[in-house]
């Protein structure tokens, strides 16, 4: 266990954070459309065990009690994400009340509770009748997403101050339309790069919906990576480039820096050729100013080149960049199998200033946590020491990157609960109150007290 706790400046806050269809469950009640999650999810041989987010962990009926839990924790700020199809339930025209009105009193509960709720409106349950008409892949999902969110913000702005367009966009864009291990389970090339475009020009225009309805902190969340050549070899060192675009680049030159990446012609070769999806003025609408940017990070990755996996460029999918994935060496994995490697956390924050320098918007890090192999022990509670050191440490790494001039505002540990993890379903458990699936029995961990601690010594 962890004694010596990490220092942050006073008004930093900490929170902790969830998604709505990793733990809300109720997803035929109260008039929710179908989300491409549900789909997917319910698609035999998609997910492991073939679970689905149908009950989760039961929070749509069980948040008070949620709500107490981050209570009792103490946290300054709780993120959680809207379902766009409890709102609008085909993604478009008319709003569904009793879907608004239940994140009406999530956010009352949370406001009562002294708690500043911060709603993430993507955290990828698509309405799946938008998708039937494209997804992503076309411009209208981009213009639908900003016509929800302008509802969303009419209904919650006056109590809810801050705001998150996209959760991941890498996800949604790459692992949903180009790995095809996230809905809608696509495999494609050049579908997944206008995705990708569609997903930061509906940032931009949500950005514009969330201003009009005098939204007060709107910014966006990415995953960012720390991507590693495997050796020093210009070979090696190209394929990180590659991978750096593939997965942060492609984000944060059109955020930050008004551009697309330089190096995208040497990661996405011929598939760029069909770039009709991009039009004049989309660049100004992706880079209007943030008031923060979200980052989720949780390891590092290291690549070496390779060859393309598919020869052929009309059949290659766009994650095949030419590179290949490597183990980290020896240092301690989680249950994910991620290394633990707590300075990428710092290198890659100081990175990120050393390249955008007064660009880069004030930081609040949205996600960060790890997966462990928990049990409730004899005694009732969960032990789950490795979990503990790995936010200890990388809330001092946090802190190591704020000491060296990053403007960091916030961390919130992903997650709150144990939840539905995607394509992993429930075996894999991130949070730091337990869940028992078969009673909804919620049990803090180890690592919530310890977290609560934490907090505890930043309000004296
Ligand atoms: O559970 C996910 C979350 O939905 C998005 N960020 C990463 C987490 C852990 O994989």
């Amino acid at each position: 266990m962890r004694d010596l706790l990490p220092s942050f400046p006073s008004g930093f806050v900490f929170g902790a954070a969830t998604a709505s269809y990793q733990i809300e469950g109720a997803v035929a009640e109260d008039g929710r459309g179908r989300s491409i999650w549900d789909t997917y999810s319910h698609t035999p041989g998609r997910t492991d065990g073939g679970d689905t987010g149908d009950v989760a962990c039961d929070h749509y009926h069980r948040y008070p009690e949620d709500v107490a839990l981050l209570r009792g924790l103490g946290v300054g700020s709780y993120r959680f994400s809207l379902a766009w199809p409890r709102i609008q339930p085909t993604g478009q025209g008319p709003v569904n009340p009793k879907g608004l009105d239940f994140y009406s009193r999530l956010v009352d509960e949370l406001l009562e509770a002294g708690i500043e709720p911060a709603a993430t409106l993507y955290h990828w349950d698509l309405p799946q009748a938008l998708e039937d008409r494209g997804g992503w892949r076309v411009r209208d999902t981009a213009e639908r997403f900003a016509e929800y969110a302008a509802i969303a913000a009419d209904h919650l702005a006056d109590r809810v101050p801050r705001w998150i367009t996209l959760n991941e966009p890498w996800c949604s864009a790459f692992l949903g339309y180009s790995v095809g291990r996230h809905a809608p389970g696509a495999k494609e090339g050049s579908g997944a790069l206008a995705a990708a475009h569609h997903l930061l020009v509906g940032h931009g225009l949500a950005m514009r919906a969330l201003r009009a309805a005098g939204v007060r902190e709107a910014g966006i969340t990415l995953n960012l990576d720390r991507n590693l050549p495997a050796t020093h070899s210009p070979a090696d060192r190209a394929a990180a480039d590659r991978a750096d675009t593939q997965h942060n680049l492609v984000w944060t030159e059109p955020l930050l820096a008004g551009r697309y990446p330089v190096t995208e012609a040497d990661t996405w070769g011929e598939l760029l050729t069909h770039q009709d999806f991009r039009r004049d003025g989309d660049l100004e609408l992706i880079a209007q100013p943030m008031d923060f940017l979200g980052i989720n990070y949780y390891r590092p990755i290291v690549v070496a080149d390779a060859p393309y996996r598919e020869s052929d460029p009309a059949q290659r999918v766009a994650t095949d960049n030419r590179y290949t994935e490597q183990p980290y060496g020896d240092v301690r994995r989680t249950a994910m199998n991620w290394p633990v490697v707590p300075e990428t956390f710092t290198d890659l924050l100081t990175s990120l200033k050393e390249t955008y320098g007064d660009a880069l918007p004030p930081v609040h890090i949205t996600e960060n946590g790890s997966a462990e192999h928990d049990e409730i022990a004899a005694d009732g509670a969960v032990h789950d020491a490795d979990r503990v050191t790995y936010l200890h440490d990388h809330l001092t790494a946090l802190r190591a990157a704020m000491d060296a001039g990053v403007d960091v505002r916030g961390y919130y540990v992903w997650s709150l609960l144990d939840n539905f993890e995607w394509a992993l379903g429930y075996a894999k458990r991130f949070g730091i109150v337990h869940v028992d699936y078969a009673t909804q029995q919620r049990t803090p961990k180890d690592s919530y007290h310890w977290y609560g601690r934490l907090i505890a010594a930043h309000q004296r």
